[in-house]
C-alpha cells in the first residue's frame, strides 16, 4: 500500500508561524508528524505556538535566524536532544524585497539571497549529517514561479530561488546515495502577508491590478491559498516519494503551462 504517513517523523519547518510555512506543518501533524518550527523572534514563535495549539498541535517552537550558521548549529543541536532527529526538512523561511534592480542597494539584493539562499543551505548543511547517520531523510526547498520566470522589481527573490532551484538539484545528486530525497515545491501565487500588497484594493475599491493580472495569468483563474499546498508537501514528505529526487514539484494552478487569457 502506498504510505502517506508521517507517523513517528519528526519535522523541521523553518519560518513557520503563519502563511505557508504554517499549512505545511498543520498537513505533517495531520499526517502523524512531531511539529518543530523556528522563526525570527519570540513573539513569532509565541504566536505560531498559539496557532498550532488552537489546531490541537503541540508544536516545538524555536528562534532562531536561519542565515546565523552558528545559531543554526545550536538550534539543530538542540532540537536533536529535546526533540529527536529530524526526518524532514522544510526550508520555508523568506523574504521579498520589490524594487526596481537599479535602485536596489547591494545591500538589500544581499539580505534576501542571505535569507532564501544562504539559509536553506545552512539548515540543510546543518541536518543532513544526521540524516545520513540515520539512513533516511527529506528535504523540501520551497521554490517559487520565481525560480522559472522573472518580473519587474524582484531581481534579488528571483535570483535566490532560482539558485534554490539548482541547490535542491545538487542535494539530490550529492546525498541521494545515503537515501535522502531534495526536491522542490513551487507555489504559484498564494494568498499570505508575504503577497497582500499584491492583492490590496484600490482607493476606488476596484482590484488591485496585479490581482487582475494574475488571475488573467492563471487557467484556475484565482489565487492560490496555504490549503492547495498541503497535500503536495505530504506527498513530497512521505515514503510514497521516495524515487523522486531532485524535481521541483509546481503548486501554481497552472501558471506555468499558460500563455495568459486574451485581455
Ligand atoms: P511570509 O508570510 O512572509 O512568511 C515567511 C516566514 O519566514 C515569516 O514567519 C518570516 O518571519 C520568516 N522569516 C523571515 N526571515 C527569516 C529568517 N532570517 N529566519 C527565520 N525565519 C525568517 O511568507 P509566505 O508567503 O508564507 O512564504 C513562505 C515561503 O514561501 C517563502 O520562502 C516564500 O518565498 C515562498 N513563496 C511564497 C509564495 C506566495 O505567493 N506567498 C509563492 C511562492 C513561494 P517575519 O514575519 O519576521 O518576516
Ligand atoms: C511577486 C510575488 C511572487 C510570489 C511567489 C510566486 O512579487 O511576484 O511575491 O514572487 O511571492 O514567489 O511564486
Amino acid at each position: 500500500m502506498v504510505n502517506f504517513s508521517l507517523e513517528g517523523k519528526i519535522a523541521l519547518v523553518t519560518g513557520a508561524s503563519y502563511g505557508i510555512g504554517f499549512a505545511i506543518a498543520t498537513a505533517y501533524a495531520e499526517a502523524g508528524a512531531t511539529i518543530v518550527f523556528n522563526d525570527i523572534n519570540q513573539a513569532l514563535v509565541d504566536k505560531g505556538l498559539a496557532s498550532y495549539k488552537e489546531k490541537g498541535i503541540e508544536a516545538h517552537g524555536y528562534v532562531c535566524d536561519v542565515t546565523d550558521e552558528d545559531a543554526v548549529n545550536k538550534f539543530i543541536a538542540q532540537v536533536t536532544e529535546e526533540v529527536g532527529v529530524i526526518d524532514i526538512l522544510v526550508n520555508n523561511a523568506g523574504i521579498i524585497k520589490r524594487i526596481p534592480m537599479h535602485e536596489m542597494s547591494a545591500a538589500e539584493f544581499r539580505q534576501v539571497i542571505d535569507i532564501d539562499l544562504n539559509g536553506p543551505f545552512i539548515v540543510s548543511k546543518a541536518v543532513i549529517p544526521h540524516m545520513i547517520k540515520k539512513g533516511h531523510g527529506k528535504i523540501i526547498n520551497v521554490c517559487s514561479m520565481m525560480s522559472e520566470l522573472g518580473r519587474e522589481t524582484v531581481s534579488a527573490y528571483a535570483a535566490a530561488k532560482g539558485g534554490l532551484k539548482m541547490l535542491t538539484k545538487n542535494i539530490c545528486s550529492e546525498y541521494g546515495e545515503y537515501n535522502i530525497q531534495c526536491n522542490g515545491i513551487g507555489p504559484g501565487y498564494i494568498a499570505t502577508p508575504q503577497t497582500a500588497p499584491l492583492r490590496e484594493k484600490q482607493a476606488d475599491g476596484t482590484p488591485h491590478p496585479f490581482d487582475s493580472f494574475i488571475i488573467a495569468k492563471t487557467p484556475a483563474a484565482r489565487w492560490g491559498t496555504t490549503e492547495d499546498l498541503m497535500g503536495p508537501a505530504v506527498f513530497l514528505a512521505s515514503e510514497a516519494s521516495n524515487f523522486v529526487n531532485g524535481h521541483i514539484l509546481y503548486v501554481d494552478g497552472g501558471i506555468l503551462a499558460y500563455l495568459g487569457k486574451q485581455p
